[in-house]
């Protein structure tokens, strides 16, 4: 029996998920086949190594999932090896600069508060600690990453590593500059695609291959698969590294349930329905630029190539982030505080928030929703002293939430 306690709780987030707008863009709901998968008895089984190479017995039927896995993995992203054990995008990134990299060698990743992530080589981070670390930005006016700059850096710096990809950034991001940089030094580079990811499988963003040496994801984010990591590559003495790291180096039995889960995610993602999905995803996210543009809202590169859009708050309402953000909570729209390029706020409090389609266009939201939902923001935020007009837009929001 379920402890009541949890039972409750539970219930209670399920009742959260149905009644709120989820537009945190790195959120989506996956399919009831992947929740069954990763809530299975493939839990119950330990199997460190890898398919057929394993330090334990009774692995013929996990060797086989695990081998789907890898399979689907490489003909979704097009590309030789991958490895589907890592727990976490985090893990899948220590694996790669373990693999690829002594202590103390030179990253050039994207400074977090202007779109990259914490294993970029932030100082609080393992990345920042056990490596050095130079970032780029973008430019301030643009808001894009600036390539000519990029390559600048790398020449001077001349990093061991280049880190492409981010988790707050809504442009298509050029890797064939990426890699123009990393051959000005002869640096390895890696493309973090894990916002990305399912518009890349969808072919609606361009493939970080051939440029990339190395590709890490997480399998959550649009591509809507269970909580986890990936790590990809093209080349035999890259995987040959990073699966010794990956086992005995950082991680101990790879969580099976969750790797079965990946493999349908996989699959899910080679359908043609995904590609439609990914469309939505597109789609929905420029009725909502539209809508936000209407009401003179401030947008960090005027606007989105992808499925998420940074919406500079101060400058458009005089609120920060933090305070939209709970503004909105408080009409069932979730959306997340994020730093803006160039932000003169704390990460806590930030200028602006971050929101994302991908979630809900899994709901089933379409472009007139989506429109919807961007006066919805901007009445709440523009009014949140009027407690009445708030209670009418959650009821608003409540009946979009319904169907
Ligand atoms: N925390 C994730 C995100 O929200 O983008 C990145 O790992």
């Amino acid at each position: 029996m379920m402890d009541p306690n949890i039972f409750n709780v539970l219930k209670k987030e399920e009742k959260r998920q149905q009644d709120n707008l989820e537009l945190i863009a790195s959120e989506n709901f996956v399919s009831d086949a992947i929740r069954e998968l990763q809530g299975s008895i493939f839990t119950n089984k330990y199997a460190e190594g890898y398919p057929n190479r394993r330090y334990y017995g009774g692995c013929e039927n996990v060797d086989v999932i695990e081998t789907l896995a890898i399979d689907y993995a490489t003909k979704l992203f097009n590309c030789n090896y991958a490895n589907v054990q890592p727990h976490s995008g985090s893990s899948a990134n220590m694996a790669v600069y373990r693999a690829l990299l002594n202590h103390n060698d030179k990253i050039l990743g994207m400074n977090l508060s202007h779109g990259g992530h914490l294993t970029h080589g932030h100082s609080i981070n393992f990345s920042g600690i056990d490596y050095e670390v130079i970032s780029y930005n973008v430019d301030e006016k643009t808001g894009e990453i600036d390539y000519e700059k990029l390559i600048e850096t790398a020449k001077k710096e001349k990093p061991k590593l280049i880190v492409a990809g981010a988790s707050a950034y809504s442009k298509i991001i050029d890797f064939k500059k990426f890699k123009e940089a990393a051959d000005t030094c002869g640096a390895l580079l890696m493309v973090d695609m894990a916002h990305i990811a399912g518009l890349v499988a969808a072919g609606l963003h361009p493939n970080p291959f051939p440029y990339a040496d190395v590709v890490t994801s997480t399998t959550h984010k649009t591509l809507r698969g269970p909580r986890g990591g990936l790590i990809l590559t093209n080349k035999e003495e890259i995987i040959k590294k990073i699966n010794k790291v990956i086992f005995p180096g950082i991680q101990g039995g790879p969580l099976m349930h969750v790797i079965a889960a990946k493999a349908q995610c996989f699959y899910e993602a080679l359908q043609p329905e995904f590609k439609i999905y990914q469309e939505n995803v597109l789609n929905n996210m420029q009725s909502l630029i539209k809508s936000l543009k209407e009401e003179n809202f401030t947008l960090i590169s005027n606007g989105s190539e992808n499925h998420l859009v940074l919406i500079n708050t101060k400058e458009s309402v005089g609120l920060t982030g933090k305070e939209a953000e709970e503004i909105l909570d408080k009409i069932n729209i979730t959306v997340n505080k994020n730093t803006i390029p160039y932000d003169t706020e704390s990460p806590n409090i930030t200028s602006g928030i971050r929101v994302g389609t991908a979630a809900m266009t899994t709901k089933g939201l379409n472009e007139i929703d989506f429109y919807n939902m961007g006066k919805i923001i901007s009445e709440a935020l523009r009014n949140y002293n009027d407690i009445e007009l708030l209670e009418r837009l959650k009821e608003e929001v409540l009946t979009i939430t319904k169907k």
